[in-house]
């Protein structure tokens, strides 16, 4: 077929009627693209439990993430990215349905994900894309909306995998981040090519275990980690929320989050290689016969090590997909988003885990990069949203947002112009209590400077926090006169927001 100039597929669009006149209603470059079926491709990679204070780009003080930075660098970091209810499974289902968890159902790990609602791999899918989803999935319903689906069973393994594959479990041999990286290119390469697509591709690394593959065992060995500043937290001036939970590094670790104990379904080789990694570590422990804030500070050390070798694995991968996209001439139309299901405690406050509304859990990365409409290098500090995703890839897509998602659309803020009346403040809630960790239900409101918690149940206390003077959230100021009319506004917004988002679960404000 004869190569058409851009005029003559205007015209033949229909979109040229008469000469100069229709110079002015030429429609936008990405409106032509859409017309052309250019429509983005969209690469959603997400994994579990990922802090963005453990990425370069984010400013880690312990590691680096060349790969994941260059996402930043050729795309927009956004700085204030948080979720509205930091644990695993309700973090996903809050994504796929741009839903609050007591609308979709997900309020805490322990429940299904109801799979018959709707969800945006759903939406793009009935619009033409070719969707596919593979790695952790961890939503205990078989996922829906997908062309192809090939998932970790629950918490999945890092080594010798199952995954299930269309609804066929099978076993595979080796390191999951590999396993997952190795699927994702498999299933891009093999898509039919004239449709856009959209690829969910998702680790479990860096969740708790915290096994690194075996390329990374040894990283960092001859290294200390700095330390928190917050590690020793005693808890003074806050609540008894803080004071009961049960995650912290000094009392929860088990001798297998430790690596007293190898993982059980390694093969020899695996085995052999996993042992003289650690046993000459353990060794020199036992005989050191540690104790007080010198034990702590081991197990810091222990912790902090493996999970960062997680890290570096999934940068190593995301590494390999960048270059695969770049190699096969898809970066400049693919979307390619990162992010974690939510943040994580590195030894802050003494903790590791999530759940509670401070800092370091309620934060997520997102990196975005889009070369047609992402300024490169770009950085963005509005308060953003895992809510917002689904409204997100859809508007990218050009399918119209439906009414009940309660996120918005990102794709403006991407470009750099930030829409007027863009939220200043978030709402979050978190349920899963009693349970592992013991963390306390609660729900509150962030804004820019200020956040606001009601621990509501089994307890009933509020805490506030400034978080221009106190960004480590050390000192619960609520009692302070100086902040009452402050405590006051809070409780409003609070309040608006609840009904905003239509929660009445919990306690009233
Ligand atoms: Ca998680």
């Amino acid at each position: 077929m004869k190569k058409q100039t851009r005029r003559e597929f205007l015209k033949s669009l229909g979109l040229m009627a008469g000469s100069a006149a229709g110079l002015s209603i030429l429609p936008s470059c990405n409106t032509i693209g859409q017309i052309a079926g250019r429509r983005p491709n969209i690469i959603f990679i997400m994994t579990d439990d990922h802090a963005s204070h453990a990425l370069s780009c984010y400013g880690s003080k312990i590691n680096k993430t060349p790969n994941l930075d260059r996402i930043a660098k050729e795309g927009m970091l956004l700085a204030n990215s948080f979720c509205t209810n930091s644990i695993c499974a309700p973090c996903r289902a809050v994504i796929l349905t741009g839903k609050y968890s007591h609308i979709n159902g997900v309020t805490d790990n322990r429940l299904k994900f109801d799979g018959s609602q709707q969800t945006f791999p759903k939406l793009l899918q009935k619009a033409g894309y070719q969707t596919a989803m593979i790695g952790k999935w961890h939503l205990k319903t078989d996922p829906t909306g997908f062309d192809y689906w090939n998932i970790l069973p629950g918490q999945g393994l890092y080594y010798n995998p199952a995954m299930i594959e269309m609804g066929e479990r099978k076993n595979y041999t080796g390191y999951v981040t590999d396993i997952i990286t190795d699927h994702a290119l498999k299933w891009i390469k093999s898509r039919t090519p004239d449709k856009p697509f959209c690829l969910m591709y998702h680790h479990k690394a860096p969740h708790r275990r915290w096994e690194p593959g075996p390329e990374h065992l040894t990283m960092y060995d001859d290294v200390t980690i700095p330390e928190p500043d917050n590690l020793f937290d005693d808890y003074s001036n806050r609540g008894r929320a803080a004071k009961e939970q049960d995650m912290s590094i000094a009392k929860t670790m088990t001798q297998g989050d430790l690596k007293f104990t190898a993982p059980q379904n390694l093969t020899p080789e695996q085995k052999k290689r996993w042992d003289a990694a650690y046993e000459p570590k353990n060794e020199a422990f036992r005989k050191a016969n540690l104790q007080g804030k010198d034990l702590v500070r081991w197990k810091y050390q222990r912790y902090i090590k493996d999970y960062l070798r997680c890290i570096a694995s999934v940068d190593d991968n995301v590494g390999r997909l960048l270059d695969y996209l770049d190699e096969s001439g898809l970066a400049k139309n693919t979307v390619v988003v990162y992010t974690a299901d939510q943040g994580f405690y590195l030894g802050d406050h003494g903790w590791f885990d999530k759940r509670f509304m401070y800092e370091e859990s309620l934060r997520m990365p997102l990196l975005v990069r889009y070369p047609r409409e992402i300024k490169a290098g770009s950085v963005n500090d509005d308060i953003v949203l895992n809510l917002d995703f689904g409204p997100t890839f859809l508007d990218f897509a050009g399918v119209p947002v439906p009414a009940d998602m309660q996120g918005e659309s990102l794709r403006k803020l991407l470009q750099g112009k930030t829409p007027k009346g863009w939220r200043t403040s978030t709402y979050y809630h978190y349920y899963e209590y009693p349970a592992v960790h013991s963390v306390k239900r609660h729900y509150g409101v962030r804004t820019r400077r200020y956040k606001l918690i009601h621990f509501y149940h089994d307890i009933d206390e509020w805490e506030l926090y400034d978080l221009e003077k106190d960004p480590r959230e050390m000192k619960n100021v609520l009692g302070d006169p100086a902040y009452a009319d402050t405590v006051n506004e809070l409780k409003a917004e609070l309040k608006r927001l609840r009904e905003k988002y239509k929660d009445t679960t919990g306690a009233d404000v």
